[in-house]
């Protein structure tokens, strides 16, 4: 296991050299993130990009995220345009030596959460779902919207974008991500790329809009489309655990097991009723996976890929992007790199 750490480039408010502090710490996972979606990454941007991270003494092999664009997700004339820029996106990657990309096929919102900063007992500060909130922010009956929306879309073009993708539903949105790992797998398996899918956050459909990467037999439905270990998976505890229906230490038996996992993202939910959700802090008893069985599922796969804690509170005062801060991500990968360790020594005593 390689311990890395999500880092937003120039824009980011912690400097690298603070990650690099943190021990056990050995990569950062990063994307280039001032070209529009659907374009060509520079060769020199992340050639660059990559030189500024390896000047502190850290790795640069995961990136994350290629975003998809929305016309290839929705099958329309465009996309076989689109899916060569991003066919040239996973070979300048692979020139520059990464080895992981993490990308997902999310129709219009990434990750959904109703509040971002939801105070907890200890009085930090954490991401949320309440169906009760979320009631209040359909995008077609109401005028709220949700905290962390692309807010490029006006409200017209959000409702038409999701009218396309009810229209297309889940059916029509598999056949189109079948298209797009179909073109862009050879050329990944070609260079030496792993794709890495991350599920859909939450695993579950919202507000009428199709989400197809939820669980196990939709995740052997996906492997299938294209069977090589370039076609994998970027298995995160936060986004499929916290649906009930899945046990997220048996996805890791599963799927590390038959080396479709080359990345991973670790974090605790609380699961409370009704399909609420809290993100807790990585300590097992604080949220409802655990951390120990978690990581020992890897162990005993073989799993040799990249890791990195996700989501962390807000704590000891630190403002920033929800969810992203350095304090409480420092405190979860350090939490995993004491057990990773613990894991290891056990096995030398045996
Ligand atoms: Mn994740």
């Amino acid at each position: 296991m390689k311990m890395t750490f999500r880092w937003y480039g120039k824009e980011d408010t912690i400097p690298l050299s603070y990650i690099r502090q943190i021990p056990g710490m050995t990569g950062i996972v990063s994307a280039i993130y001032d070209v529009p979606v659907g374009e060509i990454w520079p060769l020199a941007k992340i050639k660059s990009l990559k030189e500024e991270i390896e000047k502190v003494g850290l790795e640069f092999k995961v990136v994350e995220s290629v975003p998809v664009h929305e016309h290839i997700k929705l099958g329309l004339s465009d996309r076989d345009q689109l899916i060569d820029n991003y066919i040239e996106n996973i070979k300048n990657l692979a020139e520059a030596g990464i080895e992981v990309i993490c990308y997902n096929f999310m129709p219009v919102f990434d990750w959904t959460r109703t509040q971002l900063d939801k105070k907890l007992a200890d009085g930090s500060t954490t991401l949320v779902y309440y169906q009760e909130q979320l009631k209040q922010m359909d995008p077609e009956t109401s005028e709220l919207a949700l905290p962390g929306w692309d807010t490029s879309y006006t409200k017209e073009e959000l409702n038409e974008l999701i009218t396309k993708y009810k229209l297309l539903g889940e059916e029509g949105l598999w056949e189109n991500l079948s298209y797009f790992i179909n073109k862009i797998m050879p050329i990944a398996e070609e260079v030496g790329i792993k794709m890495a899918i991350h599920p859909d956050d939450p695993p579950w459909k919202i507000f009428g809009i199709p989400r197809i990467i939820t669980n196990e037999r939709n995740l052997d439905r996906f492997l299938a489309l294209y069977d090589s270990e370039a076609n994998g998976l970027t298995l995160c505890s936060g986004s499929l655990g916290c649906s009930k229906e899945n046990d997220f230490v048996y996805l890791v038996r599963k799927f590390v097991s038959r080396n479709r996992v080359p990345f991973a993202h670790l974090r605790n939910v609380k699961i409370l009723d009704n399909n609420d959700f809290e993100e807790s802090a990585h300590y097992s008893p604080y949220g409802s996976l655990n951390m120990v069985d978690i990581l020992q599922a890897f162990d005993d796969c073989g799993f040799s890929g990249y890791i990195r804690p996700d989501h962390g509170r807000m704590i000891w005062g630190e403002t920033g992007k929800p969810g992203y801060g350095l304090y409480d991500r420092a405190l979860g990968s350090v939490y995993l790199t004491g057990i990773w360790e613990t894991i290891q020594r056990s096995k030398e005593e045996k």
